[in-house]
């Protein structure tokens, strides 16, 4: 791994970066028990396990003082009512922040903290988002057709919790009913985890 200054260019209008490390694929199945209409999700499934969200990493070492940054790209699509959206995660490390640089799309970041906090905050092109420490993070794309295309960098050691929102959920979910967008209070929040069954 270089430790040299380097450079990466992120084209417009693939955002693929030019430099990749790692490239992750994300799809209906791993989200199991996460989004709130089931038996919309079992529906789905059943036809086909469709890809939500994709993430382009430029690697560096995980430890303290350095950053890892990529492009993360959730597609357009909805579970019932309900947006195609990332797992979310606490960072390991909870006192450490990340920023995310909306490219291209629409969507919101949720948050919440384990004291039960909760912000949602709309993402368009142009607009920087501060994540501070402590708070969880998941991308939800709401567009009918466009992905959600952000530029995240956070701290190299910070790790990934998904352990958490995976067993209670999270707090916020962003949906879609005749009279458009909607931010409503999960009703399936800090439950046992939803049978699939
Ligand atoms: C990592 C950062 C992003 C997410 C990506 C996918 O700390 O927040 O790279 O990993 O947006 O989300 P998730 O919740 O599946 O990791
Ligand atoms: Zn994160």
């Amino acid at each position: 791994m270089q430790n040299q200054p380097f450079s990466l260019m992120i084209p417009y209008p693939g955002f693929r970066p030019s430099h990749v490390d790692n490239h992750i694929v994300r799809h209906l199945s791993d989200l199991e028990g996460q989004f709130s209409n089931q038996d919309a999700y079992k529906q789905m499934l059943e036809k086909k396990d469709v890809v939500l969200y994709e993430v382009y990493e430029i690697k560096r070492p995980e430890i303290a003082g350095e950053i890892l940054m990529g492009i993360s790209i959730v597609h357009p699509g909805k579970v019932g009512d309900e947006f195609f959206m990332t797992k979310g995660h606490f960072h390991t490390i909870l006192d450490t922040a990340e920023m995310y640089y909306c490219l291209h799309g629409e969507g919101f970041m949720v948050m919440e903290t384990p004291e039960g906090e909760s912000a949602v905050e709309p993402l368009a092109p142009g607009k920087v988002l501060y994540v501070p420490p402590r708070w969880a993070h998941r991308s939800v794309c709401s567009s009918r057709q466009e992905d959600l295309v952000t530029f995240f960098a956070y701290p190299a050691n910070a790790g990934h919790n998904y352990g958490t929102i995976e067993d209670k959920g999270i707090r916020k979910i962003i949906i879609e009913r005749d009279k458009g967008i909607e931010i409503k209070d999960s009703p399936h929040f800090n439950e046992k985890p939803i049978s699939n069954e």
